[in-house]
């Protein structure tokens, strides 16, 4: 059997102020921890290095690409790609990237995966954008991703990686079913995505008692419908006057959850993975070459 020791490392909350060095240091704590319990992948959030910025609306452009990365890694998240280097472990980080193309600044929400020789090897692009545009100042916080960001221009995509198939996705591409079933065609055996969610949404509050069912119920459905692992892990906690939802964890292809974080903190959790699992599921009920009726599915990808 294929195994794999899969980490995530829930992140708490990162102050508006608080420095790249610092939040830095807090993942290579955790890096050491889950080294410590035999992880070989680690899982940070999405946007990790910073406070949810998204929730301000700035004026200045300046004030806005100082969340963003120009390069990867800098100075100040080197440390991290060396540590991980030096303990043999491979992650997935998400965060803002500022891109030039064709001279036109870009900024996306990505994620990256780096290999245990600190080497990145996968790159995405977060696809679907929650939020709005527009300037809410009645609001107590914002969701300004469709302001902040491009639309990812990178896909779904599958990567080799810890010996065997790793997918990418970035919050809010959970709640889509598309976004597994791309993967899970292109072969990933494992889905790694971080979230930042707000467990009040001040403009549409009519599922914010539903929020932490509703995050579960979506990446356990995405396994078991994809037979594949989906690893889910937070940024938590109190942040900035917005309370983001805990509860990241590891779901087998059975649908099951078997770990999770127990706090909304900073805290590493880790799941023995069976990758072969993801195999023999594809042999029998979710055959895809076998059962899929694709003459009955156009609408999906019909604007
Ligand atoms: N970061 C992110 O994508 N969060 C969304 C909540 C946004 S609601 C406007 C999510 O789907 O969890």
């Amino acid at each position: 059997a294929r195994h794999v020791n899969i980490a995530g490392a829930q992140l708490g909350p990162i102050a508006r102020n608080e420095s790249r060095q610092s939040v830095v240091a807090r993942m290579i704590e955790m890096l050491r921890e889950a080294h410590s319990r035999g992880a070989e992948v680690v899982v940070f959030p999405e946007l990790a290095l910073t406070s949810f910025f998204p929730r301000w609306w700035m004026e200045n452009q300046d004030d806005v690409d100082a969340f963003f990365e120009r390069e990867m890694p800098s100075a100040a998240t080197r440390p991290l790609f060396e540590t991980a280097q030096e303990l043999g472990i491979g992650f997935y980080l998400g965060y803002a990237e500022l891109a030039v193309e064709d001279g036109t600044p870009k900024h996306y929400n990505t994620a990256i995966l780096v290999d245990r020789s600190g080497t990145i090897v996968g790159k995405y692009r977060k696809v679907h954008l929650p939020g709005h545009a527009d300037h809410r100042p009645h609001m107590p916080y914002q969701h300004l991703e469709k302001h902040y960001f491009d639309v990812g221009d990178l896909g779904f995509d599958s990567w080799d990686f810890a010996g065997g198939k790793f997918g990418m996705a970035i919050c809010n591409d959970r709640r889509w079913p598309e976004t597994y079933r791309v993967m899970a065609l292109k072969g990933a055996e494992v889905v790694v995505l971080g979230y930042n969610t707000p467990t009040h949404i001040p403009w549409e509050p009519v599922y914010d008692h539903l929020s932490a069912f509703h995050n579960h119920l979506c990446m356990q459905a995405g396994a078991y419908q994809n037979s594949m692992y989906v690893v889910g892990v937070a940024k938590a906690g109190p942040e900035e006057g917005s309370n983001l939802l805990a509860g990241s964890c590891i779901i087998a292809p059975s649908g099951e959850i078997v770990a999770m974080a127990a706090t909304s903190g900073d805290e590493v959790f880790a799941a023995k993975c069976d990758l072969d699992i993801c195999l023999y599921n594809r042999k029998a009920m979710f055959n895809f070459a076998e059962h899929r009726q694709v003459q009955h599915y156009g609408i999906i990808t019909a604007h």
